[in-house]
């Protein structure tokens, strides 16, 4: 099967928990902070390869993680950053943000990289959190959580030319006399299911082809295979258009013409802006040169390609003809990757840090920085619950708590935890 689409999700690794420690050593008289720092979880990385064409490997990958970071210990040692986490990729990979539909990262070179999800830092140890009032903090912090998103990951096939047209005109027969590709060919409709790419050698150099399955009106809003496909035409840098002209199905060649114009221009204008050639196959049916006529009173100013594909008969020229446009178009750049997101961590950012509900007698605390604050708070001393306590206080959480009507004993409620409230 061929894969172009797959969603994940991706979590960085967590940081390493910063250590609690204190001296104590031979002839050193006990005291001071001791604790090293935790070590950085690993980011979560997407590369290119080459040798991958589709994107199977992540089928099967629902959610990644990152590793953690090493725990900081005792001695003021640090603990060791956690290794990245690569995932291997096609060329032609345009990284989203699932939910926002942002574009992280459009992957067009072999080995090229992107980090999708940050790490978290290393928690501090008591070391590197003391300060002039509290120079021996009995307390550490943890690690923070990695960066976690959903993904799309979308594959657009890189080729230079991307034969399009209605289904058994005749694309796969080119495809296979031009090239390498050894595509299905057959007289029923979508005979083709999955774009075959083949190289074509020519005397001035070589290109890729892209055989797209075949297209009917519709397709742009997902009739037939259409849609699925549709953007794989975006990366080619030129459209051949094949045309039945011998019109073995009754067709009228010009009306198919301008549907699949139609619906490329449907799916995206700018594929209407590519360089096209039109190449009209079954010269050796009856009906050939009646339709050609026809089909050239409509379109006077067009270079129109007459072929037999089946009888290797006029495709020496469309390849001429086809290098030449390659090497004279320049590359496409299908997103603009220089206004990035930026990358933030968490998904939204919240102009108040925290937000409270009430249900029943508890009251639900919720918001980025809260979580991540709770999430690195180390509860197994009372001065880092103090210094907890404290932060949420300069947050203002108590005022707001307060106004909303909490009373002493009511229950308080952060993630998958509950305390009471006291004054
Ligand atoms: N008479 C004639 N038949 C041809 C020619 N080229 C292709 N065919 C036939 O047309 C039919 C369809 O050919 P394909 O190459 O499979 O067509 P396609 O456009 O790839 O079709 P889909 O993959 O279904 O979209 C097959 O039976 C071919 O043998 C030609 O030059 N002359
Ligand atoms: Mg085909």
């Amino acid at each position: 099967m061929f894969y172009d689409e797959v969603l994940v999700e991706v979590e960085a690794g967590r940081g390493g928990d910063g250590c609690m420690a204190f001296r104590r050593e031979k002839y050193i008289p006990m005291g001071g902070p001791f604790g090293g720092n935790g070590g950085k979880g690993g980011d979560i990385i997407f590369v290119t390869d080459n040798g991958l064409k589709t994107l199977i490997d992540l089928r099967y990958q629902k959610i990644i993680k990152g590793k953690t970071g090493a725990n900081g210990e005792g001695k003021n040692k640090n603990g060791a950053g956690a290794p990245d986490t690569i995932i291997k990729v096609p060329v032609g990979t345009t990284i989203k943000d699932a939910e926002t539909g942002a574009i992280i990262a459009d992957l067009t070179k072999n080995e090229e990289e992107v980090i999708v999800a940050y790490g978290g830092r290393g928690g501090r140890g008591n070391v590197s959190l003391a300060t002039r009032s509290n120079p021996c903090p009995s307390y550490a912090e943890r690690g923070e959580p990695g960066e976690k998103r959903k993904i799309k990951v979308e594959l657009r096939m890189l080729a230079d030319v991307g034969l399009v047209g209605m289904p058994s005109v005749g694309k796969s027969t080119i495809l296979s006399m031009i090239s390498n590709a050894n595509p299905k060919i057959a007289s029923y409709h979508f005979t083709t299911l999955s774009p075959n790419l083949g190289v074509v050698v020519t005397k001035k150099g070589s290109f890729v082809v892209a055989d797209l399955p075949g297209l009917i009106e519709g397709a742009s809003e997902g009739v037939g295979l259409g849609h699925k496909f549709l953007k794989h035409v975006e990366r080619t840098k030129i459209i051949a258009h094949v045309i039945d002209m011998g019109a073995e199905e009754n067709r009228d060649p010009y009306e198919d013409y301008q549907i699949i114009r139609k619906e490329l221009g449907e799916f995206s204008p700018k594929l209407l802006n590519k360089p096209e050639i039109i190449i009209a196959n079954k010269k050796d049916l009856p009906n050939f040169n009646d339709n050609l006529t026809k089909f050239k009173e409509k379109l006077p100013d067009r270079q129109i390609f007459a072929i037999s594909a089946f009888n290797n008969d006029g495709l020496e020229e469309v390849i001429n003809n086809l290098q030449d446009l390659v090497l004279n178009t320049k590359d496409e750049v299908l997103f603009d990757t220089s206004v990035q997101e930026k990358h933030v961590l968490y998904k939204f950012k919240q102009e108040k840090p925290f937000n409270i509900v009430k249900e029943n007698n508890a009251y639900i605390i919720t918001g980025d920085q809260v979580e991540k604050l709770f999430q690195m708070t180390n509860f197994n001393t009372d001065e880092a619950y103090y210094r907890f306590a404290n932060k949420l206080r300069h947050m203002g959480i108590d005022d707001e708590l307060e106004k909303m009507g909490i009373q002493e004993g009511d229950i308080v409620k952060i993630m998958d935890y509950e305390f009471e409230y006291t004054k």
